[in-house]
This record gives structure tokens, C-alpha cells and sequence, in this order.
């Protein structure tokens, strides 16, 4: 098991689309585990694969609040939406890929997701609060998409600019 490098805005594997898995091996497993303790690590609630480099649809998510009752860890495979609320609600919403920026996003309230656990079985859950917010962020990083992309154009420059200038120093 090893933390893996995050990925930071603007590397452009970030706005890729990603691969179906269609192997469930060992290889797989092993993924899944780097990719709950990158995330327990950083420490962030949920970690879509490409943003360690890996370029498919795979997901982990745990929620970690004792309060939560849907806490505990998740592993979603080629998740899709496959329903979800005309009710939306509005929360604040930070990314391991954009760190210390952080901004209020409105999305469906609640939403119903299919996914094939680490072992293939094909599993529909039904999410609202915090593990609807969290499972629509990570779906969205399995299509090249982040959450500033629901920002405002002034916002959005905002971020990439300072994250250009980031890497430019960096670099
Ligand atoms: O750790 C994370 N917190 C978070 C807070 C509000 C909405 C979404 C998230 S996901 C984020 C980790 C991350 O970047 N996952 O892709
Ligand atoms: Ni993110």
C-alpha cells in the first residue's frame, strides 16, 4: 500500500475522460487500497483514480464523520447516474486537485447511482447531503470535469490563473 502523488490543477490528465475497468484483479485491489490511503493521507472525503494518474472509473468514497450515518468506505466502478432530483442544494465544495480554494456549488439534491463493487457485483444506491455532493464531484472527475467548471467565468479564471502561475514557479 502507498500514498500516491495527487495531481494538481492544471494537469491535463484532470480534464481527460476515463476508461471503463474491465478487469477485476489483483491490480485493481491494489488501486482501490492506494487510493483510500492517498485519501486518508491528504485527508479528503472522496479520491476519483485519474487524479493519481490512473485513467479509469474508479471511485473511493468515505464520508468520515461519526454523525454521518452513511460513512464508512465506498467503492464505486463505472458509476452512473442514473436518476436524480429536480431539487437542488447549494454546499461548499473544495477539491484534493485545487488545494485551498473553496466555493459554493448548486447541484441535485439527491441522486440514485450504479455502480460494480472492487469484486464486479453490480450494486444502486440512493444518496442525498454530503454523499450525493461527494458522489457527483467524483463522477464528474471521471469526465474531465471539476467543480469550478460550475463557477462563474470570473471565479474560474481566478483559479486557473493563480494554479498557472503555481506551476509556472514550480516548474
Ligand atoms: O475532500 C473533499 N472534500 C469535498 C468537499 C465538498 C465537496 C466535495 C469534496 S471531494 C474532496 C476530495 C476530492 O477532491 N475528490 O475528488
Ligand atoms: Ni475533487
Amino acid at each position: 500500500m502507498s500514498v500516491r502523488p495527487i495531481l494538481i490543477l492544471p494537469d491535463p490528465r484532470l480534464r481527460q475522460v476515463t476508461e471503463p475497468v474491465t478487469v477485476f484483479d489483483d491490480a485493481l485491489k491494489k488501486t482501490v487500497e492506494d487510493m483510500f490511503e492517498t485519501m486518508y493521507d491528504a485527508p479528503g472525503i472522496g479520491l476519483a483514480a485519474p487524479q493519481i494518474g490512473v485513467m479509469k472509473r474508479l471511485i473511493v468514497i468515505d464520508l468520515a464523520d461519526p454523525e454521518n450515518p452513511d460513512s464508512g468506505k465506498i467503492v464505486m466502478v463505472n458509476p452512473e447516474i442514473v436518476a436524480m432530483s429536480e431539487e437542488t442544494e447549494i454546499t461548499e465544495e473544495g477539491c484534493l486537485s485545487i488545494p485551498e480554494f473553496y466555493y459554493e456549488v448548486e447541484r441535485p439534491a439527491e441522486v440514485t447511482v450504479r455502480f460494480l463493487t472492487a469484486e464486479g457485483e453490480e450494486v444502486t444506491r440512493h444518496a442525498t447531503g454530503r454523499l450525493a455532493v461527494c458522489m457527483q464531484h467524483e463522477i464528474d472527475h471521471l469526465d474531465g470535469v471539476l467543480y469550478i467548471d460550475y463557477l462563474s467565468r470570473l471565479k474560474r479564471d481566478r483559479v486557473n490563473k493563480k494554479f498557472q502561475k503555481r506551476a509556472r514557479l514550480a516548474g
